[in-house]
């Protein structure tokens, strides 16, 4: 017997589109009211907040996380777009650290985040560059996550502290609840410098907020040097490291969401005070909270000054990458300061034997030719 669907004419700036929902009765979110919680009340939920939504994911090559079984069901990370799709629905090209590229989804309306929440997504992962230049980001993101022993009023104290470095050097933060457990600050910033670059500047970041509140706050990659600190993320601006974006829902039976904030309701708002029904009650009274982003554009200089500063008076260099890409330029031995010295050595170049292996695996799959340009430069 055929899935049960029904059909939503959508309205987009370049005329209506027909998005299909199948299966709309079914329970995606378990922990809300019966008839509250179903594919279809995500669909419409991401309706509802179309200017939110669209705004930040406008042109930015998206990673789908996919649950089609539901928030508590498997998760699909799905970064190619279906071959099978609407002749309308848009993409863009990305380079990944392996030299592999790929075609994205490139949201430029609401009817490509309606097409997408059909297929179970989620929360979406744009890039944070835009399809006219993926290379060159223009959303410096600082990752706020509460490690073991901290509570949410730590994210938020650290969340402030971001918040009053910005300010110093003169640069526009838009914090938003992740959705999940911590707090996100976004940045506008000029599509101007590589991933290395911004992503190096974030590590900044983290490095000066970490300096004013040590007992609170951490930018130390390896778990073991973080202790009970909030964690500033500087390599979710690593090339792909994408996070769920603003109003994404996460995968939980609540559906909370990722919700955009002002500062001063940092110091209030719960992460569990916005699920796909309260967000959209908020939506209507307030509009996007977030609508100026994109004309706050600040500029990066002052954060490339620190980390000029921070190399010259504290001698920090680079630090590790995630474990998928390569060896990257500058970059320190990979490995827990507890496992270093020689025997790691050996392991490392191991390792980096059998990652090499497994891309060029990776590339039989997905012949491609590898971006001259991409690393640091
Ligand atoms: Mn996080």
């Amino acid at each position: 017997m055929p899935s049960p669907f029904i059909e939503l004419e959508v309205d987009t700036p370049t005329g209506e589109r027909t998005v299909k929902v199948t299966n709309p009765e079914k329970t995606y979110f378990s922990a809300l009211p019966a008839g509250r919680g179903r594919k279809l009340d995500l669909v419409e939920y991401y309706l509802a907040v179309a200017d939110g939504i669209v705004r930040a994911l406008a042109e930015r090559p998206t990673v789908l996380k996919r649950h089609p079984d539901g928030a508590e069901g498997e998760a699909i990370y799905q970064k190619r777009v279906p071959e099978k799709r609407p002749e309308w629905l848009e993409t863009a090209t990305v380079h990944f650290p392996s030299g592999r590229q790929a075609t994205e989804l490139c949201p430029v309306d609401v009817a490509h985040v309606a097409w997408a929440a059909n297929l179970g997504t989620l929360d979406f992962h744009p890039w944070p560059s835009r399809r006219a230049d993926t290379e060159r980001p223009d959303e410096l993101r600082v990752d706020l996550d509460p490690m073991p022993g901290t509570t949410y009023d730590d994210v938020r104290t650290v969340a402030y502290e971001v918040q009053a470095l910005l300010d110093e050097l003169g640069l526009v933060g838009w914090p938003k609840t992740s959705g999940s457990k911590g707090l996100h600050v976004y940045v506008r910033i000029e599509p101007r410098w590589s991933f290395t670059e911004v992503r190096r500047c974030a590590l900044a970041l983290g490095r000066e907020v970490e300096r004013r509140r040590p007992e609170i706050a951490t930018s130390k990659w390896w778990k073991e040097e973080r202790g009970e600190r909030v964690f500033l993320d500087y390599n979710r601006m690593a090339r792909d490291q994408t996070i769920a974006s603003a109003y994404s829902v996460r995968a939980r039976p609540q559906a909370t969401v990722s919700a955009p904030l002002t500062w001063p309701e940092v110091a209030e708002a719960e992460i569990a005070d916005f699920d796909i029904w309260t967000m959209r009650e908020r939506f209507t009274a307030l509009g996007d909270v977030h609508a100026g982003i994109d004309l706050a554009v600040s500029p990066l200089e002052p954060l490339l000054e620190l980390v000029a500063r921070q190399e010259r008076d504290q001698g920090l260099a680079e630090a590790p990458y995630p474990p998928q890409f390569p060896k990257m330029e500058g970059e320190p031995l990979r490995s827990r300061p507890s496992v270093a010295g020689p025997a790691a050595e050996k392991r490392a170049a191991a390792a980096a034997k059998t990652a090499a292996a497994q891309t060029a695996a990776d590339a039989d799959r997905a012949r491609t030719t590898p971006r001259p340009g991409r690393g640091p430069r």
